[in-house]
This record gives structure tokens, sequence and C-alpha cells, in this order.
């Protein structure tokens, strides 16, 4: 069994472990310590990509001496294997993401056509930014004379254009060209500018067949091709499409941890990714029929929370409180309070149906595409088109089964306040200048040194490293050297969950640069972007500071540097590999399976920087990891012989 202790830092988590394995019930912490990873998978040498293997190839003790003679029974080289293998990652996350944009375009679409009385457009500013960025006309010429477009016809071609996106026959993503000028002329010079969504992804799967690319730099170069699809493709339109439809955030206070949990309310816990189904819960929830009805039934109220990017998305549009990362999933379902959760899709553990099981917890699949076996589960299927009907159902549902409660409950009593939902428009809004506008603010405080440089701190909770320390650590250490940090996903659910979202954190944990801006200006020294499709956020942020002046032309030359501690998903490689393409150095921690190829580890280490001024690392030791992003950002200082 795993020591709760060792497995978390936070006590909530902690304490819910402990009761776990009190009540016999396994958790993931549990099942780290029973199973190990296997060494020659983890490190990216282990190729299954024909019935001839798996191949193999661990590391000689010792170290390679001489040449590298390692190799598959066709011949595929180490980093043939590793390279292959990180692409397929790439694939899978920038396929998640992209899907789920997609699934928000077709809902898009359908408000767009008026079918469906569930979702409108809530931001037409938003709508015409976009519109503009996909070639859509937003004014059109009467009698010479120029007049605003109709905001229906807008939307509808708008639509259209994006959904084509995923599939068109020529050309490349539109989106590309809101990137600054010298990076899209980079990407066009190396070949890597994406022709549409799927075709790169597709072309990743043909291209790691048995017998087809043999070359780890031809493989990482289309690798680049998907990524850059995703984050300035498939992720950026999920974002963007959500804020038209359920509206753009702006800062909002709330709390997170599992403590958010009420014993005398019933609670609705949504988790996964996509908010179509959650925006429509979220409404029913806080009807005054539905509360009538929970109260009817001995409750005191609803209390809705999430867990996940779920959890980000109705966060920064609704204040809805977080009640847990990933990690702590099952956690909420032992409290012995959770009525009922629901889940849509990514980031769901199948054991969740078996931790179900021992208590009353409705658990509730919705999406097609992802249900689960066991036979307690409930799949209400949700389409847009009867959207309101089955939050209906699914708030009556866990009403219903809040008398049902059979073991004591027990929840944390442990959460912390948070702000989040900043965006691209929030943040030009605090840290805009009222003269020049745009970012000009910021870039005057990075300028005189205030700031000594932004991290976008991202990602998600891995078992095989204590829940939420690096998060915290490498977050805390950015801080306090006067390091702006910009956070999404698991990250920021961890950082909300320590206090760091507040704008009282900055005096306490921020060096004195980075507390004056932040008390100036009352922000949190953590700003919470959004859910992981949201990391689209930081390219448009670190995009707007290039144009505001003064930090060079391009991304890679601002003091900025990435970073996901506890990464797990394949959707997290996707996302660093787009961070690099985009000229950003991005360091993960736990460890990366590129490890046992130290050729291709070295290009994308090393040589990368030299092709896209952005490159990987790996760093376990939070502490270290903190101030290899500080010696980048000091190195991009110097550059910009800003580095007084
Ligand atoms: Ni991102 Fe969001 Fe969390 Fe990781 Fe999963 S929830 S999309 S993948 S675990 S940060």
């Amino acid at each position: 069994l795993a020591d709760p202790i060792k497995a978390s830092i936070d006590p909530a988590t902690q304490q819910m472990i402990a009761r776990a394995q009190e009540l016999g019930i396994d958790t993931v912490f549990d099942r780290a310590e029973a199973m190990k990873p296997c060494a020659i998978g983890a490190t990216g040498i282990c190729c299954k990509n024909c019935s001839m293997g798996p191949c193999r190839l661990p590391l000689p003790k010792g170290g390679i001496v001489g040449e590298d003679t390692r190799k598959g029974l066709c011949g595929a080289t180490p980093n043939t294997i590793a390279a292959r293998n990180f692409i397929r990652m790439i694939a899978g996350g920038a396929s998640a993401h992209s899907d789920h944009g997609r699934s928000v375009a077709e809902v898009f679409m359908s408000a767009a056509r008026k079918e469906t009385d569930a979702y409108q457009i809530k931001d037409t500013q938003k709508l015409l930014a976009v519109a503009e960025a996909l070639d859509v006309a937003t004014t059109v010429e009467v009698d010479g004379e120029t007049k605003a477009r109709d905001m229906d016809e807008i939307a509808l071609e708008t639509a259209e254009k994006a959904l084509n996106e995923w599939g068109k026959s020529e050309g490349e993503l539109l989106y590309l060209k809101r990137a600054p000028k010298p990076r899209y002329e980079l990407w066009k010079k190396m070949g890597v500018l994406p022709r549409n969504i799927d075709r790169e992804i597709v072309e990743i799967m043909h291209r790691t067949h048995m017998g087809v690319d043999q070359d780890y730099r031809n493989l990482i170069k289309q690798g680049t091709r998907a990524a850059l699809a995703d984050g300035w493709g498939g992720s950026m339109l999920a974002t963007d499409l959500q804020d038209i439809v359920f509206g753009t955030p702006s800062p909002i206070q709330s709390e997170a941890n599992l403590g958010i949990m009420k014993e005398d309310h019933v609670n609705i816990i949504v988790h996964g990714h996509e908010p179509v189904l959650s925006e429509i819960v979220v409404a029913v929830a806080q009807s005054p029929e539905m509360l009538d009805y929970a109260k009817k039934k001995g409750a005191k109220g609803i209390q809705l929370g999430g867990i996940c990017c779920t959890a980000n998305e109705i966060l920064q549009r609704h204040g809805i409180p977080t009640a847990a990362t990933f990690l702590q999933q099952e956690l909420a379902i032992i409290t012995g309070a959770c009525d009922a959760m629901v889940v849509d899709i990514q980031c769901i553990f199948q054991n969740l149906a078996n931790v179900a099981k021992c208590f009353h917890t409705k658990l509730i699949t919705t999406h097609p595409i992802a249900k689960m076996e066991q036979d307690n589960v409930i799949h209400i299927e949700f389409d847009e088109h009867h959207a309101l009907d089955d939050a209906k159902k699914i708030v009556k549902m866990a009403i219903d089964n809040f008398e049902n409660r059979k073991t004591e409950v027990m929840i944390p009593r442990h959460k912390a306040a948070q702000v989040a939902g900043f965006g691209v428009e929030s943040i030009e809004y605090h840290l805009g200048g009222s003269f020049r506008g745009t970012f000009y603010t910021l870039n005057d405080n990075i300028i005189n040194g205030r700031i000594r440089g932004v991290a976008g701190v991202v990602g998600c909770n891995n078992a095989r490293t204590r829940h939420n320390e690096g998060h915290i650590t490498v977050v805390k250490e950015l801080i306090k050297n006067d390091v702006l940090v910009l956070t999404t996903g698991c990250n920021a659910i961890a950082c909300a969950m320590e206090g760091l979202l507040t704008p009282e954190a900055a005096g306490v944990y921020c060096g004195p640069g980075l507390t004056e801006v932040c008390e100036t200006v009352g922000i949190p020294p953590v700003l919470h972007l959004g859910s992981c499709v949201d990391n689209s956020r930081i390219l448009l942020a670190a995009t707007e500071v290039v144009k505001a002046g003064g930090l060079g032309n391009d991304l890679s030359d601002l003091p900025v540097a990435g970073s996901a501690p506890e990464w797990m998903s394949e959707k997290a490689i996707s996302i660093g590999h787009y961070f690099v393409a985009s000229g950003v150095y991005t360091v993960f921690g736990v460890g990366l399976p590129v490890e046992g190829a130290p050729v291709f580890q070295n290009y994308i280490f090393n040589e990368f920087e030299k092709l896209y001024g952005g490159m990987w690392d790996l760093e376990i030791d939070p502490i270290k990891h903190a101030h290899k992003m500080i010696a980048h950002i000091d190195k991009k200082r110097k550059a910009l012989g800003i580095d007084k």
C-alpha cells in the first residue's frame, strides 16, 4: 500500500488515501506501489509496431561505448524506435485535443444554424476576431459604403471555415499566420506548415508503420507538423469556439480542493474535458426548479464541482469550484458524498467504476467515444440537439440518489481560495497600457527587470512522482525569482489548492519585483489561463508580447520558458512539442521516453535549438528544473540587452 504522506504533499489527498485504505479500496497511489513501470518502455526503446517484436533495445550497462549497434529484427535503430514512439504520442495527444475541438466546432455550427436552443453565440467580439483570423469577411459593401455584415451570416461562414480546417484538401492551416511573421516564415522554410489537422495525424500513423520512415530527423519533422496542427490548430480552435459559444473568461473567484464538497448538499462532480455538456449541467443544476427538487429530497442545495479540465472550463466561465486534480479523482467518490460523477472524455480512470461500486455514487458516461465495460456504469449519451433534456435527466438522477448514501461521509476540510479566468484579453486589460494598449505594461516591466521573465507551467499529475510536489516547488521557485507564471490544466488546479492563485500570494512567495507588479495591478503571481487546450492562450499571449515591442521579433527571442513537472499524458507531449516548435525552451519532469536513444535525445534537446530556437529538456529535481528555466530566461535577457 502507498504511504499517504509520501504519495502527496496535499493534506486532503493524504487523508483520503488513508481513508480508502481503511475501507479496503485501492487507489492509483496503491497501484503505483504494486506495479513498477517497464524500464525499457519508459526510456522509449521498445518497438511493438509489428508482430516480429516487441523488440526491446535496452542501453548496455555503463552506456554506449563506441558504435551503438543495437537494432530490432528489421534493423530499426534506437533512434528510429524512440522517434516513432515519440511522434505516435504526439499523434495521440494532438488527436485528443483536436477531436475535442471538432466536437465544439460542430456545436458551434448547430448554434450558427440555430438548430439548438441550448447553445447560442455568446461572445460576438470573439466571433469577429475568429472570423478575421479565418479570412471571413466581417463587412459588406452596399452602394459604395462599407457596412457591418450580418452576424448570423458571419457565424455560419466562420463555422464552415473552422470545420474545414480538419480536412481541407489544399492549402495550410489558417491560424498559422497568427504567429509572429518570422516564426511563420521559419516553419515554412522548415517544411512543417500543417496542411490540415487530420492529415498530419494520419501521416504519423503511416510513417511509423513497419518499414516506412527510418530517419529520426524526418520522423520528428512530421511530429512537429502534427504538434503545430494541435497548438495552432485543433487546440486553438477549441479554445476560440468555446469562447464564442460559452463566453470568453474573465477573472473570477472560486475555491479548490475536495473540501468544496458539502455533506448536506447534493454533490455533482463533472470530470473530463469537453465543456459542451457540463455547461448545460451547470445551468440546469443552478435552476430554481432543480434547487426546489433537491430541497424536497432533504438536501440543502446542489454543490457542483469539477475534476481535470472540465473543471477548468466551468471554473473560468462560471466560478464553479474545482474538486480535484487528475490523481484525486477516485478520492472524490471515496468521500461518500459524491451523488453523481459525470464524465465525458480523457483522463478518466476506468477504476472509477470499481470505486463507485463501493458507494452509492452514480457514475455516468456521456460521450459515444468514451464508455466503460463495468455494469454499474450508466451511459446517457449526450447530443447537442437534446442537451437540456440530457442535463436534466443527469441532475435529477443525482438528486434522487442523495438519500441513498450508505457509507459514512468523510469530506476533508481542506480547500483554498482562487482567482481564475485569465486570458489574452484579460491580461491585456490588467497588464496593458492605457496609452499604448496591448501588452505594453507587461513588456515594460520585463524590460525594467521587475518581471524577470514569463513561464508557462502546465500539465498533469503522475503517480510515479509525489502528487503536486513538482508542480508547487517549480512554481514557487519561479515566482520567488520574479518569474510570472501562466498555468493551465492540472498544474493550475495544484496551484489553486496551494493558494497560489490569489493576489495575496504575491506578498508571501514572490521576489520584490514581481510582488510590486502584482500588488500594483492586483493580480496573482500565477495566472490561471484555463484547460489544456487553452495552452493556445499562452501562444497568443506570447505573440501579443512580441507585437507590443521591445523584446525581439519572434517567440524564441522572449525571456520565457515552458514546463510540465508531473506530466503523464500523450497530450502533454504534443503540447511540449508545439511549445518547442514555437521557439520555447521546455522542461519536463518525471522522465521522457527518449532517454534510451541518446542520439535522438540530443537532437531534440540540443540540435533543435539551432533549428527552431526552442528545445526539450528533462529535469526531475524541481528546484534544478526551475533554475534551468531561469537560466534560459537570463540567456534571452542577455541577448536582448536587458540583463542589468
Ligand atoms: Ni491536460 Fe486536462 Fe490534467 Fe494532464 Fe489530464 S486533465 S488536458 S492531460 S491530467 S493536465
